[in-house]
């Protein structure tokens, strides 16, 4: 039997375990990056690590998110950013040099390579071939140190695609219908591998936008082969000889399979307030809009501006209308420059914004109170524009632009024929904005430059023989980490002070969360299906650490922050019979006896509701290298505990 190509790949890389599905595998990692959201505090935890020097092939740090500097507290996080990187051998994207997943993209990604980062989208890469997976930070600060990096080796989604786009339908809504079929749970424990003759009909700007949103799916990560198109734009950024032809064997067995023809997909929308809450432009109409936004990793490429460009030109946003646009890189938009773009843009009324998240994170732009806002970005959580009854609809570059002339949802493909959009066969290449690391002999002279904004990560203390604890708060089903620790322009200067972003825990489900979880000094919070989606974001489990969390009892989880839950050292556990959710309301007394023993001995837990008298059995199904890090009380303190 034939390989998939993650399954190539993965076993190139492996160091620890078989590749077995659904077990756990050790991976080695060949590329790292950060943005300075999460970077800061993968930062310390790399520094506590007492790694002088990255010892990966590549490690990026890239500011992009923070970039509102209304306060001393973003900039300083940045000038702490370059000077670790500066100092420890990383490589470092000054601000204004563009979204990290595009750059990326752009300028290091090589396929064939593993890349982890500490954002969710880091899957941007699977676009050009690599295995691409978003982590936590202290993940990311163990991969630069050399450390292994673990996951559940992933089933493999066959995603087969036939015939080609028809004019004015893009890669989003090539997306859009993988979500809609496949829902943001659809992918949880699976890698979503492209495959078939529509394959190469796509450009690597093309290819990113749904590896970047497979995301949303909850997948592990997505991934196209890499082919002569991947060689083609590797050409035109100057770096062909990072190329290697990569695909899965014929005969490659696959656990589902999924097959999209290309030719028959319509111009969709993701409506409030999630990213599979799909429909066809048609179905929803031509509704009035407030506001479209352009850019984010999902939607920022050359190849997107030239569309929205062409759409603009000679036009004029419509009056009710707020355009904002930010083009994806530095690259991007000195090339906008020179094709003329960003002058057909600024000359239609459009709102030019940094290369950066901008928007998407909340950073500015937050529309008017119940606005409709178009984005072509990958999540339209609540709350998360920064206007509480935002409406926020996911769509197309196409869509986008064509509905900010129009003034009302439109369908693109009104515009008619639709030229073609050729990628320059070379990109404008200048890498003066990515700060190169000292060399190592020269690494002491580097000050680490700390503003008082800094301050240390909650400490956690080895798992008690018993937990006994109160329920501080109970949520439903797909709780993002967006409401458990929410971002936007007031809130993200604070991610490197813990204490201070605790205040806003859980504050869009409840406002009181904070208060009262202090003051019950430790607690267990109670969820639904699919709990902490979304961001890669540690915060949304170190602010709960800071509070007393020690357990989190749901349905089911999102990867990435059950992984983040045990790296904090909280017990993340799972219900064996999902009624048990019902039985339990906010304030009672969880009981879980001997809990070091129970998992130790399997993955049966046995928990006491003391408040109403009743026994519940949960599932606590950890790998021996995570029993150990919640016995020792996170991987942190695993890791000073290996090193003694
Ligand atoms: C996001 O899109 O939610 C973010 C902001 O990029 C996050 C990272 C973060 O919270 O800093 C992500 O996707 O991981
Ligand atoms: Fe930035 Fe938005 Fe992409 Fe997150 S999803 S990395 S905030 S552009």
């Amino acid at each position: 039997m034939g390989a998939t190509l993650t399954e190539k790949i993965l076993s190139a890389h492996l160091v620890e375990g078989e590749m077995i599905k659904g077990t756990e595998i050790g991976i080695k990692i060949d590329q790292t990056l950060t943005q300075d959201d999460t970077g800061t505090m993968a930062y310390l935890e790399f520094e506590a690590m007492g790694v002088p020097r990255v010892k990966t092939e590549r490690s990026v740090a890239y500011i992009d998110h923070n970039t509102l500097q209304n306060g001393f507290e973003n900039a300083d996080d940045h000038r702490f950013i370059g000077s670790i990187a500066k100092k420890h051998g990383i490589y470092f994207s000054r601000p204004g040099n563009g979204i990290c997943h595009q750059v990326h993209l752009e300028r290091f990604g090589v396929p064939g390579k593993t890349l982890i980062g500490s954002d969710s989208h880091t899957p941007t890469g699977g676009g050009i071939g690599m295995i691409a997976i978003g982590a936590g930070g202290m993940d990311v600060a163990v991969a630069m140190g050399g450390g292994t990096y673990y996951i559940t080796c992933p089933k493999v989604v066959k995603v087969e695609l036939t015939g080609k786009l028809s004019p004015w339908v893009g890669a989003k809504d090539v997306i859009l219908e993988v979500l809609k079929r496949l829902s943001v749970k659809g992918g949880v424990g699976k890698v979503i591998e492209y495959t078939g003759e529509g394959v190469k009909t796509l450009s690597v700007p093309e290819r990113a936008t749904i590896t970047n949103m497979g995301a949303e799916l909850g997948a592990t990560t997505s991934i196209f082969p890499s082919d002569e198109v991947t060689l083609e734009f590797l050409k035109a950024q100057g770096r062909e000889e990072v190329w290697t032809p990569l695909c899965a064997d014929d005969d490659a067995e696959y656990d589902e399979v999924v097959r999209i023809n290309l030719s028959e997909l319509v111009p969709l929308a993701a409506c409030p307030h999630s990213p599979d809450n799909v429909k066809s432009v048609d179905q929803i109409g031509p509704m009035k809009i407030d506001q479209v936004c352009i850019g984010s990793c999902t939607n920022s490429s050359l190849l997107d501006m030239m569309k929205v460009a062409h759409i603009l030109k000679g036009k004029t946003v419509h009056p009710d209308v707020s355009l904002a646009i930010a083009p994806g890189s530095k690259q991007v938009l000195t090339m906008m420059a020179e094709l003329g773009l960003l002058e057909i843009m600024i000359d239609a009324g459009a709102r030019i914004l940094e290369s950066a998240c901008g928007p998407c994170i909340g950073m500015g732009q937050s529309p008017n109170s119940a606005g409709i806002s178009l984005r072509t970005f990958n999540r339209n959580f609540e709350g998360r524009s920064g206007t509480k009854d935002g409406q926020i609809y996911l769509v197309s570059p196409e869509l986008a632009a064509v509905s900010a002339i129009r003034g009302v949802l439109t369908d693109p493909r009104t515009l008619g024929d639709m030229p073609e959009f050729k990628l320059p066969e070379k990109f404008k290449i200048n890498d003066n904005m990515i700060a190169l690391p000292v060399d190592e002999k020269d690494m002491d002279s580097v000050e680490i430059l700390r503003g008082p904004n800094i301050k240390p990560f909650p400490v956690s203390t080895p798992m008690p023989d018993k937990i006994e604890a109160g329920v501080s708060l109970k949520v439903g089903d797909n709780i993002t980490t967006d409401h458990i620790m929410p971002a936007g322009a007031k809130i993200l200067p604070l991610r490197s002070n813990i204490p201070k972003i605790s205040e806003y825990c859980f504050a869009v489900c409840d406002e009181k969360f904070h208060d009262r979880a202090l003051q019950m000094g430790k607690s267990v919070i109670i969820g639904g299906s699919n709990y902490g989606q979304g961001s890669s974001r540690e915060h949304a489990a170190l602010a709960p650490l800071y509070l007393g969390v020690k357990a989190v009892i749901t349905k089911s989880f999102a990867r990435i922050h059950m992984a983040n839950l045990i790296n904090a050292g909280i017990v993340p556990l799972v219900f064996k019979n999902e009624a048990d959710y019902d039985m339990i309301s906010e304030g009672d007394e969880i009981v879980i006896d001997n809990i070091k023993d129970q998992i130790k001995n399997g993955t049966k837990i046995i928990a006491k509701n003391k408040t109403k008298s009743v026994e519940f059995e949960l599932v606590g199904d950890f790998s021996d290298r995570q029993k150990n890090m919640l016995y020792a009380g996170g991987l942190l303190n695993y890791t000073k505990e290996q090193n003694s």
